[in-house]
């Protein structure tokens, strides 16, 4: 009879978060180590990253840290070097770091669009690749890429995050037809519109885009990081072994849903 519990058991695995210190990344990190995982993050800013640690010790979390940055080939390719001497080689990665301009495409200087395909897209490919080398030779290894909404919708000002999201989309397909041969699964989550530090410009203090985000959420809330983080367990998890190339939506019904107008008469 199949044990749940050896189904989500992630004792004795390496877990990578990439920007980890806090929102959707840290979610994704406690729920991994709260399975047993040996968990690191990174980040760009010690000062975030020695709260994380304090943070996640909380919950009894003895967090890895180091600094690095993603879109750096010899960073990451030191950083993941270090995971592998200090910790063991990572056995699930999650690319979760990201950042967001929102800015209209004939007002966004072009390094502005390329700093964000760099991060959200160039990146996770960079630290994909330098840890399935040893996924690959172990034939065994869950990679998830942390896409969105956006990589099914456009939306107005978030341009080069939506090229960068599409095209995590479709590089996690890519990235499946050439890796789940050796037992690597890669898949993607794509979360709807949750509440963290990358929201709250267009989330508090009576934001209009509040409006949109409950009507076009069937749900009826703002997700919340741990949504996301209990997602991040499934697929990484022996319970998604069969699971590739797949995004999971972690949207409330966002993606299910075209939108209502209050009032709507019904009986036409
Ligand atoms: P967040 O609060 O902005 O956190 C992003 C993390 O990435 C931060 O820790 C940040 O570090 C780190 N980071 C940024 N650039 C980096 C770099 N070059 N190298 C290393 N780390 C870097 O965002 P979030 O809302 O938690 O979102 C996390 C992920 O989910 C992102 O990929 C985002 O696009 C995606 N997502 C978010 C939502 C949402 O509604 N919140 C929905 C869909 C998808 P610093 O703080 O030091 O800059
Ligand atoms: C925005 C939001 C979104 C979310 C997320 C939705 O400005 O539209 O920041 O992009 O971050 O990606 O899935």
């Amino acid at each position: 009879m199949m044990n749940v519990n050896e189904l989500f058991d992630l004792s004795g695995k390496v877990a990578l978060v990439t920007g980890g210190t806090h929102g959707i990344g840290m979610a994704c990190g406690k729920a991994l180590a709260a399975a047993g995982a040996k968990l690191c993050v990174n980040d760009i800013d010690d000062e975030k990253l020695a709260e994380a640690k304090a943070e996640y010790a909380k919950d009894g979390i003895d967090v890895y840290t180091l600094n690095f940055n993603v879109t750096s080939e010899e960073g990451v390719d030191k950083g993941i070097s270090q995971i592998e001497k200090e910790v063991g080689p990572v056995d699930v990665l999650v690319n979760n770091a990201g950042i967001i301009k929102r800015i209209p495409i004939m007002d966004m200087p072009l390094s502005d669009f390329q700093q964000v395909i760099d991060v959200d897209l160039v990146a996770p490919l960079i630290v994909a690749k330098r840890v399935a080398k040893g996924m690959i030779e172990r034939r065994q290894g869950k990679i998830i890429n942390m896409c969105s909404m956006m990589s099914v919708y456009g939306r107005q000002n978030v341009s080069a995050y939506a090229a960068a999201k599409g095209g995590l989309k479709l590089l996690t397909s890519n990235m499946t037809c050439e890796w789940a041969k050796y037992n690597v699964q890669i898949n993607g989550i794509g979360p709807g519109y949750i509440a963290t530090a990358q929201t709250a410009p267009i989330r508090v203090g009576g934001h209009p885009f509040n409006n949109l985000v409950m009507t076009r959420t069937p749900a009826n809330r703002w997700g919340e990081p741990e949504d996301v983080g209990n997602a991040a367990l499934f697929l990484a998890s022996k319970a998604a072994d069969f699971v590739n190339g797949h995004v999971l939506y972690v949207d409330g019904g966002i993606l299910a849903n075209f939108g209502y107008v209050e009032g709507e008469n019904v009986a036409d």
